[in-house]
């Protein structure tokens, strides 16, 4: 007998078993969704690149661009830039101190480049400023070394030269990401980018600095890959032929001009400093998963050192 003083049928009481747990499912998924958009914005979304041939460099470019023929295994590549808000979980997680806070300072645009007391990535033009409402903008102030612990901590790596070039031009060699015309184009707007090679802001495509990752979707490359011209410089894993020491950077940012932005444009940095221009995103081998969760605060981390690879 229940409490009702009716006798429970074998059909009632698996009719109050289904319902019980269809309760909990949906209870369940009410919890999921719940915590989704905190969730979304952490997790890194990774697109297949399934590899090929094509002629890296561009004739009519500069001299260290000579073209030659390479080929690319398949990988997958970040969709956006690593955004403040994936920065912050993973040193919220960590603990990771950039190089940027160790040494005091970081590079700010101001004109010129000028080394600033108090610059890194949560005051990206010194002490007094900070990231405000810039969650879904790319993270700025980091080094190559610090790039390279954000990625190994979701297993994943800095991408070769070889493969950021052919994530952005695809098979065809475009010149830009999204093809050859220009990155403004009658209203079109394909980047956020400024009017000199290095450097002067330009706020006409609505950003006078960095702008929030996936901004310019008619920028996206063959692959569907977004801001891999423009916003901001991203750090590969490739040491810069003929630069003893120093590492391969691409893309271009918001203060350059539309030369720089080419998918073949090369730019050489010391690894171990931050910049108000210069992010990056991750790459993963062909069999990692299209989406990557962040480790919960307390999992064991093992950063990995940066070492430049490729030719020198
Ligand atoms: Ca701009």
């Amino acid at each position: 007998m229940n409490a009702t003083g009716l006798r429970a049928s074998p059909e009632g009481t698996r009719a109050t078993a289904r319902n019980i747990r269809a309760c909990l499912w949906t209870a369940i998924a009410v919890i999921l969704l719940a915590g989704a958009p905190a969730a979304r914005g952490a997790e890194i979304e990774l697109v297949r690149v399934p590899g090929g041939d094509f002629v890296m460099g561009e004739s009519s470019g500069e001299p260290d661009e000579a073209p030659r023929a390479v080929t690319v295994a398949p990988f997958r590549l970040m969709r956006f830039e690593v955004t403040n808000r994936q920065f912050a979980a993973f040193i919220a997680a960590t603990g990771h101190r950039t190089d940027a806070e160790r040494s005091g300072f970081g590079y700010v645009w101001d004109g010129r480049w000028r080394q600033v007391a108090g610059a890194d990535w949560r005051h990206p033009r010194g002490a007094d400023g900070g990231i405000g409402a810039k969650a879904d903008h790319p993270v700025i102030q980091v080094s190559a070394g610090d790039a390279a612990a954000f990625c190994a901590w979701h297993g994943l790596r800095l991408p070769a030269e070889e493969e950021w070039e052919f994530a952005a031009r695809g098979p065809g060699a475009r010149r830009y990401p999204w093809g050859d015309a220009r990155p403004e184009q009658r209203g079109t707007r394909r980047a956020n980018f400024g009017t000199e090679r290095c450097c002067a802001p330009d706020p006409s495509d609505g950003f006078a600095l960095t702008a929030p990752v996936g901004s310019f979707p008619a920028g996206a490359s063959p692959f569907g890959i977004e801001d891999m011209a423009g916003n901001v410089w991203e750090w590969t894993a490739t040491a810069f032929p003929g630069r003893p020491g120093m590492v391969a950077l691409r893309g271009g940012g918001w203060g350059n001009d539309a030369y720089c932005l080419r998918g073949a444009y090369r730019h050489a940095n010391p690894p171990d400093i931050g910049l108000e221009m210069v992010g990056f995103r991750c790459a993963g081998d062909a069999k990692t998963r299209g989406y990557k969760r962040p480790l919960p605060p307390g999992a064991p981390v093992k950063p990995r050192q940066f070492t430049a690879t490729g030719r020198r």
